[in-house]
């Protein structure tokens, strides 16, 4: 393995890091299953967003929707209304910051307000103005791999073989993405960790990232506080400890995500994250 950024890659518009780099999570939503809707207000999601940049968070991602499994949407008012502010103070205290949206029009405002990278867990699917906004602006952009809304429970969850499927249809995107005049050196790739995969299929494409990696692009990896995690944890027997009791198993899943080249991991919990991709650069740069 080389220490090169080159393993990683390098994404055009963002800044480069010599290690995997750490994208901290702003959730500015009352229901975000993790936050419980602690950041739900613009002056507290600024000073969290800052606070984890002082851990050693290299971007911030910031959501005013929650996707988990269940969740209603929101409406594109109240969206703009909690993001864009965010956005804006976090942007002009120099914080390189993704927006986490499926709507073009938040995706286009917070780009005019200064976030530098589009993060949409639909690749693009949900609205069809977001890839000619993103192309438009010529801002970096996250294809994660996704089979649709989740209303209703893990719909459309079955493979064959999960690792095979997530890389041939995220590379059907990546196409039509690049299709639709977003540049290849601007393009990110995501399995999509939890969205319609169960603890198993989420695990296996942690051990497969290197065939994910063969798409080319650099690769985010958000395995923060998931279902699958408290799955590990409980065993076969017990349950599963609540969300923000799974961030020691989070901070492992970057050690490994980081150590097999993925390009950013995305956490909530930044501190120990930041330890681990550090670690995994020294085991690196012993090789
Ligand atoms: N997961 C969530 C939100 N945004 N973005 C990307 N690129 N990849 C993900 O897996 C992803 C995401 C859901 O988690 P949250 O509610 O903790 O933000």
């Amino acid at each position: 393995m080389s220490t090169s950024p080159g393993r990683r890659g390098h994404v055009t518009g963002l800044p480069e890091w010599d290690r995997c780099a750490v994208m901290g999570v702003v959730n500015v939503t009352p229901d975000s299953f993790s936050d419980g809707g602690r950041w739900f207000d613009t002056t507290a999601a600024v000073k969290h967003g800052l606070d984890l940049v002082a851990q050693g968070a290299d971007l911030i991602d910031v959501g005013g929707e929650s996707t988990r499994p269940g969740a209603t949407r929101v409406d594109e008012d109240e969206e703009l209304k909690r993001v864009i502010p965010v956005v804006q103070g976090l942007s002009s205290e120099g914080v390189a910051v993704s927006v986490d949206t499926m709507r073009a029009s938040v995706a286009e405002r917070s780009l005019a307000t200064g976030a530098s990278l589009v993060n949409d867990v639909s690749g693009g699917l949900a609205d069809p103005a977001m890839i000619p906004v993103v192309a438009a602006a010529g801002a970096p952009f996250v294809v994660m791999h996704w089979r649709g809304f989740l209303e209703g429970g893990n719909v459309k969850g079955t493979y064959e073989d999960v690792v095979s499927e997530v890389v041939a249809e995220l590379h059907a995107r990546v196409e039509a993405v690049i299709e639709g005049g977003i540049a290849p050196e601007r393009i990110v790739v995501d399995p999509g960790l939890g969205f319609s995969k169960e603890a198993a299929h989420d695990l296996k494409l942690l051990a497969h990232l290197e065939e994910l990696r063969a798409l080319g692009h650099p690769l985010l990896v958000a395995a923060s506080r998931k279902r699958f995690l408290g799955h590990v944890l409980a065993g076969d027997q017990g349950a599963p400890p609540p969300a923000r009791e799974r961030d020691a198993a989070t901070a492992a899943v970057s050690a490994i995500a980081a150590h097999q080249g993925a390009w950013a991991v995305r956490v909530h919990e930044v501190r120990a994250t930041a330890d681990a991709v550090r670690v995994a650069r020294a085991v690196e740069g012993a090789q």
